[in-house]
């Protein structure tokens, strides 16, 4: 199956605040709002107004900017947070509910039957008030499928506009995933939403399946940022999607990301890690001589990801013992020196016999290029400790 449509329902402001360092002021919530918005995310999904007096009073205010995102909050099972929530002014509820037996049994004590009873009540008030509703099960993969079933369908004969899956663990796989979002497609009529968390390094591929198989809408927050290490990172999934086809991303504002992980980052006092999606300080970075020449031959030998689609644009690394003359040439003629190849080939030699001995900045390369272009030769401007950097 391929990914036809699929939408974003972005819980930065909801999964997201369940991270442990995140303490969003009101204006701050706005601001990523905003940001979130203007990249196109389809949905933004926010605290339960039954959190606190603030979070209710967070809706409201982002509710009030009319982006072009739905706005949704989340919810139990219940009337009274159904309709707190509907009070609000969001365009949408999430509500969610636990089916497997840890939840039945350690949280909130109900049967199956139970379930699709509070179901029922919920969903119609929801459905009567005019805001999308959506209908999940927590902790849905240590859940019987036969019990899944059995509320999924009936939730959607009630209506619902979609069902969620919730890997609340992160214990599921991508081929679980894809099997049973194909067991729902056959099921219910409505769409499919899958919220993945990222414990056992799954998240994306995870949601990714979850699309192959036919969901619908693919919870994400900003570097994924949850409950413990989290959900599938908005970046991430972009970054996979991009990779089967740009055009699958194409109605996201793509350069707004680097700003969108700083932002976060910087709110949540933690840094982009530097293996990150897209964003990370590394993700552009070539360094080996041999991927050096063909990147500056064809960035896409290296690259599956465009940088400059993100805004972004690549680094090749010179200054270090594995470098090649291709990159160092390419460095030169930068900086606008005129260098016979032979003269690169013997820069090259000597920088990667310099590197053995110490650590190499741009800089020390750019002087050492300079130097030569100017005297015809190599002078003594870079000096290690021990003074054997002459050849
Ligand atoms: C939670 C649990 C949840 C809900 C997901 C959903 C999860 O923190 O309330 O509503 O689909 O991971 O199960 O985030
Ligand atoms: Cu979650």
């Amino acid at each position: 199956m391929s990914i036809q449509q699929y939408a974003i329902i972005e819980s930065t402001l909801r999964e997201g605040e369940q991270f442990v360092n995140a303490f969003f002021t009101t204006e701050q919530k706005i601001e990523i709002a905003r940001l979130l918005d203007e990249f196109g995310v389809e949905y933004l999904e926010l605290t339960s107004p039954c959190a606190s007096p603030q979070s209710e009073a967070d809706i409201r205010a982002i509710v009030k900017l009319n982006l072009r995102a739905k706005v949704l909050t989340h919810t139990r099972c219940t009337l009274e947070d159904a309709k707190r929530a509907v009070d609000t002014g969001v365009d949408g509820v999430d509500v969610v509910i636990g089916t497997s037996s840890y939840l039945r049994q350690f949280s909130h004590g109900k049967s199956v039957d139970e379930i699709i009873e509070m179901a029922q009540e919920v969903v119609a008030y929801l459905k009567a008030q005019n805001v999308e509703v959506r209908f999940s099960t927590e902790d849905t993969f240590r859940s019987e499928p036969e019990d899944l079933f059995r509320v999924y369908e009936a939730v959607d004969k009630l209506g619902v506009n979609r069902v969620g899956i919730a890997d609340t663990v992160g214990v599921a796989t991508p081929l679980q995933v894809y099997e049973l979002v194909r067991g729902l497609r056959a099921r219910v009529s409505c769409d499919i939403e899958f919220h993945g968390h990222n414990d056992s390094g799954c998240a994306i591929a995870n949601a990714y399946m979850a699309l192959e198989a036919g969901a619908t809408h693919v919870d994400t927050s900003v570097l994924g940022i949850g409950e413990r290490n989290g959900i599938t990172p908005l970046g991430g999934l972009i970054a996979r999607l991009y990779a089967v086809d740009p055009a699958l991303v194409a109605k996201y504002k793509l350069d707004l990301l680097p700003q969108i992980d700083r932002l976060v980052a910087d709110l949540v006092g933690v840094d982009i890690p530097f293996n990150n999606y897209i964003t990370g300080f590394a993700a552009f970075t070539h360094k080996a001589g041999i991927h050096a020449k063909a990147i500056l031959n064809n960035p896409s030998t290296y690259e599956i990801l465009r940088p400059e689609d993100f805004g972004l644009t690549r680094y090749i690394h010179i200054a270090h013992r594995l470098t090649g003359w291709n990159a160092v040439r390419h460095r030169a003629e930068q900086l606008g020196l005129r260098l016979d190849e032979a003269t690169i080939k013997q820069i090259t030699a000597h920088i990667k016999a310099l590197a053995d001995r110490r650590a190499l900045t741009l800089e020390d390369v750019d002087t050492l290029l300079h130097h030569w272009a100017q005297n015809g030769s190599y002078e003594p401007a870079i000096t290690v400790d021990n003074g054997r950097d002459h050849e």
